[in-house]
């Protein structure tokens, strides 16, 4: 009887000192009025705020389409750059309810750092950038070369492994921060700098002779890039890759912002449970059953989105090659609703 009862009251004091259930994310971010988004500060096309504050890029979209969906206002978000290396103790730390910061989804960063990836908003790979002048037509003539990178990315891993499956000898000059990176590599101190291909053709604009520099051939990794959110929260996690699917499936069905409005009367099933004419999808995500058409309205469909950051509409020009949807030859593909 003893024991029991001593036992039963270590349970309590277990229970008084955990605390209340901790609130879910969704109720947090409801409360507080806005999302807080973890974004690239410095990336045109992904994240990066003009002189004015204005926040534009396909990860800065992303966040605020998870807005449109919670609050109908695209508007509730509060975006915070962040470094490579700083992003994910921000994420985990609760500074941030989502990561969406071009980052790659690895087997260690979805199970020893506490995350979770979500889905993949943009499949890249590394690529190289080096001047016209050194007459390299190709990575595997970079032996002995200085290479510039960034700390805490994917890419110097990659970099190390390349040159040691090529047996080529390397000099890796990292730095803490994209502009320290280029910097050194516009003043000649790499002879090549290496990073995410998509990135590539944003920095390549921000180097004082964008024309003089050419981007060589390989692709020497995968970076499927995507959001990232904490371990722990089933429904927010469900949340999130359920928005970048709304959106995948929006451009699938042909729905867009400017249409919207006359979509909601389609006759196809599969938009009627998109935009919730039928159904109930959103509510057993926690949201309303409008939650993707306020997304599609109030932001756009994934190739809107696309288009307008790193498309044709972008000074960026990037073509969608991977990132096209399945229908259309790329792999981009969003799960049913139903
Ligand atoms: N996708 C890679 C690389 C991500 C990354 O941080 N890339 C750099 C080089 S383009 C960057 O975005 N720098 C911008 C900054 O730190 O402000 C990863 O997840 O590790």
């Amino acid at each position: 009887m003893k024991r029991v009862a001593i036992v039963l009251a270590l349970a309590s004091a277990a229970a008084v000192f955990a605390g209340p259930a901790p609130a879910s994310i969704l109720d947090d971010v409801k409360a507080r009025g806005a999302l807080n988004c973890g974004s690239n500060g410095q990336l045109p096309g992904f994240g990066m705020p003009d002189t004015q504050g204005v926040w534009t890029g396909l990860d800065v979209d992303f966040c605020r389409a998870i807005a449109a969906a919670i609050f109908n206002d695209a508007a509730k978000v509060k975006f915070v750059a962040l470094s490579a290396k700083d992003r994910f103790t921000a994420l985990q730390s609760g500074d941030v309810d989502v990561l969406a910061r071009n980052t790659t989804w690895t087997l260690s960063r979805d199970t020893q750092l506490g995350l979770n990836a979500t889905g993949v908003n943009y499949y890249d790979g590394q690529g190289f950038l080096i001047r016209k002048s050194l007459k390299v037509n190709s990575a595997l003539e970079l032996n002995d070369a200085a290479v510039c990178a960034q700390q805490g990315t994917t890419t110097e891993l990659n970099l190390t492994d390349y040159f040691r499956a090529n047996k080529m000898r390397l000099k890796t000059v990292t730095f803490a921060t994209l502009d320290e990176a280029l910097k050194a590599y516009d003043t000649g101190r790499c002879d090549a700098f290496t990073a995410d291909a998509s990135a590539l053709y944003s920095v390549r604009l921000k180097l004082t002779q964008p024309d003089d520099q050419v981007v060589l051939p390989e692709i020497i990794s995968k970076e499927p890039l995507g959001p990232f959110v904490r371990q722990g929260d089933d429904q927010w996690f469900d949340i999130v890759r359920w928005v970048l699917f709304a959106m995948l499936n929006a451009e699938e069905l042909n729905v867009t912002k400017a249409n919207v409005d006359d979509q909601v009367k389609s006759p196809n099933p599969e938009t009627k449970r998109l935009l919730g004419s039928e159904g109930n999808f959103g509510e057993q995500l926690g949201l309303t059953k409008d939650w993707a058409y306020r997304i599609a309205k109030l932001v756009g469909n994934y190739g809107e989105v696309f288009e307008r950051n790193l498309g044709q509409g972008s000074p960026l020009k990037i073509t969608r090659g991977l990132n096209a949807l399945w229908t259309k030859g790329g792999i981009q593909y969003g799960m049913p609703i139903r």
